[in-house]
């Protein structure tokens, strides 16, 4: 059984990661094939929004910590050149919206990666835990960039040191995930959202991030000249004409992410 699994639904390019003995624990060949299924998601025209979710009952634990110590395996600094730093620069560049769906616990990069995520819902049971320094390491996969943005440097530096197992609640309420849903009705409603995402105007989301992004860097005069910039290209698209045709006529748009 491969450690990705992939399916299209409804425009939604779904990445299961499929180690669920290992609450999917990252191994070389799992990280490397998330690679390529957010290479492969990137390129389909077919596929608008992504979703990263979890086999089982957990969503992922980070490095597998028996194989990073396997003296055949990639060495302890490769680990981040190789695996981690290419997925969260894939997720963070892709052009399409990517949700995180959080079904279980997210600790090390596995919480990290889901950070990075545009939409990160989580199922009531779910948890987030920066595990890095129980056992001596920093937090990687993005996490010094992303969660201090989210929840403010107080929090991320607590949450960083301590290691504290965050629900899915006290997530929710932080700012670190969008949505919480009760575990029985999590996937139908993490579909949704993802499907809705899928049928929006694609481009206009895949700028909005860009400009997003500039934000946590960007002046409010910089990041002025972005927005006109990058208004006229969303501006530019069939979806915009589409867009405004539906509004005026009273219909529901039929967007094809042009
Ligand atoms: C695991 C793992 C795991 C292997 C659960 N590895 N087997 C970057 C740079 C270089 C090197 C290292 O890494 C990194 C990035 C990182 O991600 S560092 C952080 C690595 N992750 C962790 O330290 C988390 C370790 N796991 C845990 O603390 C717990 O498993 C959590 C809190 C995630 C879940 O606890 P429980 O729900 O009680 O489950 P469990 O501990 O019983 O785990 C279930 C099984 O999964 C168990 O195997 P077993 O054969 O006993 O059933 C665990 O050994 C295995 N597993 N995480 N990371």
């Amino acid at each position: 059984m491969s450690s990705i699994l992939f399916t299209i639904e409804n425009g939604t390019g779904f990445i299961t990661l499929n180690r669920p003995a290992k609450l999917n624990a990252f191994n070389g060949e799992m990280a490397l094939l998330l690679q390529q299924m957010l290479d492969k998601c990137a390129s389909l025209h077919e596929v608008r929004c992504v979703c990263i979710t979890g086999a089982g009952k957990g969503f992922s634990a980070g490095q597998d910590l028996e194989d990073v110590i396997n003296p055949a395996g990639p060495g302890i600094q490769r680990v981040l050149q190789e695996y981690y730093n290419p997925i969260i620069t894939r997720i963070y560049n892709l052009p399409k919206p990517v949700v995180a769906a959080v079904n279980g616990v997210a600790a090390g990069a596995g919480a990290n990666i889901a950070l990075c995520c545009d939409v990160v819902v989580a199922t009531q049971s779910a948890s987030f835990i920066q595990a890095f320094s129980k056992i001596g390491l920093i937090p990687d996969s993005g996490g010094t960039f992303t969660l201090p943005r989210l929840i403010g440097r107080q929090k991320a530096s607590a949450l960083m040191m301590l290691g504290d197992k965050v629900s899915a609640t006290e997530a929710e309420r932080l700012g670190m995930v969008y949505k919480v849903f009760a575990d029985d009705i999590f996937m139908q409603e993490a579909k949704g959202i993802a499907a809705t995402l899928a049928n929006m105007p694609t481009k206009g989301l895949a700028l909005t991030k860009q400009a997003l992004q500039y934000s946590a860097i960007n002046s409010m005069e910089a990041q002025l000249l972005l927005e006109d910039e990058l208004q006229q290209k969303a501006a530019a698209t069939y979806d915009f004409k589409e867009g405004v045709q539906a509004f005026l006529e009273k219909r529901k748009p039929a967007f094809k992410g042009e």
